[in-house]
């Protein structure tokens, strides 16, 4: 068969091709991948993975030679707050005197602050700022990802947000899961009646199902936020509505999200910072993915990090995110997230890149599509300036890109993108 690109001597090609669609416990430690491997497709779909000694059997009148360096799947990025308006530096000031997140939330600052910029914002300036954001991503490596809404905090807001993420699926390759996050603070109107406020966010719910607007419904269940009683009511609608749910659980105050997770069945449970060790040990027995964002707890400057040893040691699935939002974790660097979580999390090179691919994958359901190179699937591949996969997570903030190519098409190279 004559194919549109081969790419042969990958020192190591990392398939991550585990035959099963999550990596648990002692399996993030496994790395599935082809010494000296080989890769090629076709109209954007992986026909040949091997050796670069079995690439003979095939034509290509554009091979690449990769001289020994690291070939992977695209990375997948979890958990991201991709679509909003404005930016958050005026509030440098007051983290820098010490005044806590969630203090500068209750001022009516940090997430309500985005909130305004967002609802002044029309739907092509989301747009265009989204897209701006998600080329920078791709820049780093990222070829699928998650993209949650939040910023509105009314009907109207809410499904403008929705509706960028949606025209985003539709007018570019990169693959995107979107999650309704509309019960991700409690707006002033509301500030004595959350309840109610979380009844008017349930009301979009089968708008949002009907058009295909989102797949999960994720609620921010913090201290000052929603408890863990109002999030249990609220992700059992939603689950009755017909979604997946994800928690934002147990970020800064220990309340319990991250065993709520469990018990719902959640696709994911994400921050987990201060989850209980109870809690941790119940990853073992479950498929709900730990979804850890060490970029925040660095931005946020807190000391303890997300007890990733614990999950993977008691048989869970850790995957690993930007959490790219505004306010706790302003980067699209994943690259600088998985080096957090060598240092920080005390993952192994193994674990950290099971946790960007067939992991995260997993989280946002886009496991049949994402995360591991298969004949058959899209072609989301990059080309890393590494010699190795440890090189990645050791070297730490830059950008090891050399090429990344979605659904077959070169469209970083260098860590830029290309227009
Ligand atoms: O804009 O602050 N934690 N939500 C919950 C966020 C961080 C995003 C933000
Ligand atoms: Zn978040």
């Amino acid at each position: 068969m004559k194919l549109d690109k081969l790419l042969i001597n990958c020192g190591q090609l990392l398939t991550m091709d585990h035959k099963t669609n999550i990596a648990k416990g002692e399996q993030m430690n496994v790395l599935p991948q082809i010494e000296n491997g080989a890769i090629g497709w076709k109209d954007g779909i992986i026909e040949f993975i091997g050796t670069t000694e079995e690439a003979d059997n095939y034509q290509s009148d554009d091979i690449i030679d990769c001289q020994g360096k690291l070939v992977t799947p695209g990375l997948v990025d979890p958990h991201t707050h991709l679509v909003f308006g404005g930016s958050r530096e005026h509030e440098i000031a007051l983290k820098q005197q010490g005044v806590p997140y969630l203090e500068i939330l209750k001022q009516g600052g940090g997430i309500h602050s985005t909130v305004k910029a967002t609802q002044d914002a029309s739907f092509e300036e989301l747009l265009e700022k989204a897209t701006f954001h998600m080329k920078r991503l791709l820049s780093y490596g990222v070829t699928t990802l998650e993209a949650k809404s939040g910023y509105g905090l009314d009907r109207e807001t809410e499904l403008k947000q929705l509706k960028v993420v949606k025209e985003l699926q539709e007018i570019q390759p990169m693959t995107i899961a979107s999650t309704f996050l509309g019960a991700h603070a409690i707006p002033k109107s509301f500030k004595d009646d959350p309840e109610s406020f979380l009844d008017e966010m349930e009301t979009l719910f089968s708008e949002i199902k009907e058009e295909g607007l989102a797949e999960f419904v994720d609620i921010f269940c913090e201290e000052g936020v929603f408890t863990i009683d109002q999030s249990k009511q609220y992700l059992s609608k939603a689950k009755e509505a017909g979604f997946s749910v994800k928690i934002h659980a147990d970020e800064i105050v220990s309340l319990g999200g991250t065993e709520l997770a469990i018990e719902l069945n959640a696709a994911s449970a994400d921050h987990l910072i201060a989850a209980s060790d109870e809690a941790v040990e119940m990853f073992g027995s479950s498929d709900t993915v730990a979804v850890l964002l060490p970029g925040t707890t660095f931005y946020l400057n807190k000391d303890s990090y997300a007890k990733a040893r614990g999950m993977i040691d008691a048989g869970g699935s850790v995957a690993l995110a930007t959490d790219f939002n505004p306010g706790s974790s302003p980067t699209e660097n994943i690259q600088f997230i998985m080096n957090l979580a060598m240092l920080k999390l005390k993952m192994t090179c193994e674990e950290i890149w099971n946790a960007v691919t067939v992991n995260a994958a997993k989280a946002i359901h886009k496991d049949e599509v994402s995360g591991r190179l298969q004949v058959g699937r899209h072609a989301d591949v990059v080309i890393w300036n590494a010699p190795n996969y440890q090189y990645v997570p050791y070297h730490y903030g830059v950008n090891h890109v050399h090429t990344v190519f979605l659904k077959g098409k070169e469209v970083a190279k260098g860590g830029a993108f290309l227009e």
